[in-house]
């Protein structure tokens, strides 16, 4: 075996291969040596000020690219990843977590070292209910079949990984990979297939009002392609939901919005519910997504597909991939149209904001002024809050050009995930909307980005506290944040004060002159801070609070 080829390497190697071009982290004597090799290989390190914002970096990185990755520290570090971690499970994001751990021998011993928590296993232990594969690399003849097993099953089930790593281990040498790792397909069942489509097939051609609904699992199989060309081969309109928001473009003329259960545009609620045959693809029926389960289907009338399975009424058949089954559909149904009975009412243009003079800012004109300004060129990264709520009514054309968390909704997410879109495409611009008090929980991230020359656009909606958790629930003083002076974040974490500007935008014609400042400033990083503390908010989270309310009654 050759000396210099490590353990490191392997894992290096592996996740370059699987198009890992960054790695996120902080780091710490356990995992020197492994980061020494980060230097030496062809993956860029980015320091984040934490591991939390390290993982949502990763995450970020991850829905852009396909795989992100993050390196820690054991315990101090290893345990503040989790809930991003958590997070990339929940939502099938996939990403792998290299943490450095104490030496094997120290392990063997059973030694008291900094970091640990009771025992050398809770944090394995912990890795394993959150990722689809984790593994303990103490042996360095069976490293390299535990890294290849832990980077194919996440890149192929979608999910996060976990690699641990012994610091005596990370230079430990070991063999070359003798071939690329091809992370195994899950397969279908032809037969299956065949009948299922059928059966669709049947019911979709005997129907007089069929339409799609587009849902998060075609995103992140990354099957926006095939669905649209199922839903144009039989032009039928098609909604998407707020979590699959944009993956098929929303100028185009079958888009009838974003359908949220009772939540919906009206027009969006009866094209979806109406319907006679609906296909219902890779759609999670989470409680945010589908107005807190307000939906109102017969269930006789769906057609869906998605987690390996198609049901199509009371029939299941198992053992089809979601990929598959759009495929083939597409190729079985003729082609025909539905739209001149269904006219679908997309919108064509976007809005010219016309600002008006002298005019206080509201959360509705801030958000028609936002709309109005995002470009094809642009990735809008909304937040759990106001920003979460507005975001349907924003129409966005490109598929990758919207990142939301709308299943686990952690706040203080999107600044950090920025970063790694910011890295993954250094084409496209990410636009964080976040709230006060969401970016107050990992704010430091700005420092990044201002440092990785990350033209990121973050505009704070300064709403006076957590405004989400006062509508839902009689008030409390719990909701109440201190006030910072948002606008002047640049400076404080900008020491050479030129690769940042922060402006706060009181009025309609200072946001729309700070929008446009920023669309001009190509190479900057820019924080908007908009000004509501008046509490203003959009409709959608009025609904929301409304909603919640009855729902406790
Ligand atoms: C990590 C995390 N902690 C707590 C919550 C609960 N939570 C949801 S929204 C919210 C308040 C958000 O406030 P802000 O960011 O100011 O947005 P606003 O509602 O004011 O628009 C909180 C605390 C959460 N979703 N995630
Ligand atoms: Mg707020």
């Amino acid at each position: 075996m050759e000396k210099s080829y490590t353990v490191s390497r392997y894992i290096l190697d592996r996740l370059h291969q699987a198009g890992v071009g960054h790695l996120f982290g902080v780091p710490g004597d356990y995992v020197l040596d492994f980061l020494d090799e980060v230097l030496a290989s062809p993956i860029r390190w980015v320091g984040t000020c934490n591991e939390l914002n390290a993982g949502y970096a990763a995450d970020g990185y991850a829905r852009m690219n396909g795989l992100g990755g993050a390196v820690v520290t054991y315990g101090v570090g290893g345990l503040s990843i989790v809930n991003a971690v958590a997070g990339a499970y929940a939502e099938q994001v996939p990403l792998i977590v290299v943490s450095g751990a104490p030496p094997a021998r120290r392990r063997e011993a059973g030694a008291l070292v900094h970091h640990l928590v009771a025992n050398y296993q809770l944090q394995l232990e912990v890795f394993r209910k959150i990722t689809v594969a984790a593994a303990l690399l103490t042996d360095p003849e069976t490293a390299p079949a535990e890294i290849d097993r832990v980077v194919a099953q996440c890149v192929a089930r979608k999910l996060p990984g976990y690699l641990e790593l012994p610091a005596d281990i990370a230079r430990a040498p070991c063999r070359r990979p003798a071939s690329d790792l091809v992370p195994p397909v899950a397969a279908t069942d032809p037969a299956v297939l065949a009948e299922c489509v059928a059966e669709a097939a049947k019911r979709f051609d005997g129907a007089a009002h069929p339409a799609a609904l587009i849902g998060v699992e075609l995103a992140r199989q990354r099957l926006g392609p095939d669905a649209l060309r199922l839903v144009e081969t039989v032009e039928i309109p098609f909604a998407t939901m707020l979590s699959s928001k944009s993956l098929l473009p929303e100028f185009h003329p079958q888009f009838v919005g974003i359908y949220q259960g009772g939540w919906s545009r009206e027009s969006v609620r009866r094209q979806v519910e109406e319907s006679d045959c609906l296909l219902s693809l890779g759609v999670w029926m989470t409680d945010l997504d589908t107005g807190l389960f307000s939906v109102n289907f017969d269930e006789s009338r769906v057609v869906s597909a998605g987690g390996g399975r198609v049901r199509i009424g009371p029939r299941v058949y198992d053992g089809v991939q979601l990929g598959d089954f759009v495929r083939a559909l597409a190729s079985a149904l003729r082609p025909r149209s539905y739209l001149e009975s269904h006219p679908a009412p997309g919108r064509t243009l976007k809005p010219v904001f016309a600002p008006r003079p002298a005019c206080g800012l509201t959360a509705p004109r801030l958000y028609e002024c936002l709309d109005g300004f995002l470009d094809d060129d642009m990735v809008l990264l909304a937040e759990p809050g106001d920003a979460f709520c507005a975001a349907p009514e924003f129409m966005i054309e490109e598929a990758e050009n919207f990142i939301v968390q709308t299943y686990y909704a952690a706040i203080g997410y999107c600044t950090p995930a920025a970063l790694g879109v910011g890295l993954a495409r250094p084409g496209k611009r990410p636009v964080v909307l976040t709230g006060d008090g969401a970016l107050q929980m990992t704010v430091q991230e700005l420092s990044t980005l201002i440092r990785q020359r990350c033209p990121a656009i973050v505009v704070v909606i300064n709403n006076d506290g957590y405004l989400v958790e006062r509508e839902l629930h009689e008030d409390g003083a719990y909701n109440d944040i201190q006030m910072w002076r948002y606008s002047e974040l640049p400076r404080v974490f900008d020491c050479a004060g030129d690769a940042s500007i922060g402006v706060r935008a009181t009025t309609e014609e200072e946001l729309a002159a700070a929008l446009d400042g920023a669309r001009r400033n190509k190479d900057k990083f820019h924080l908007i801070e908009a000004w509501l503390p008046n509490r203003d908010c959009s409709a959608g989270l009025r609904q929301l609070g409304h909603a919640f309310r009855q729902q406790k009654k």
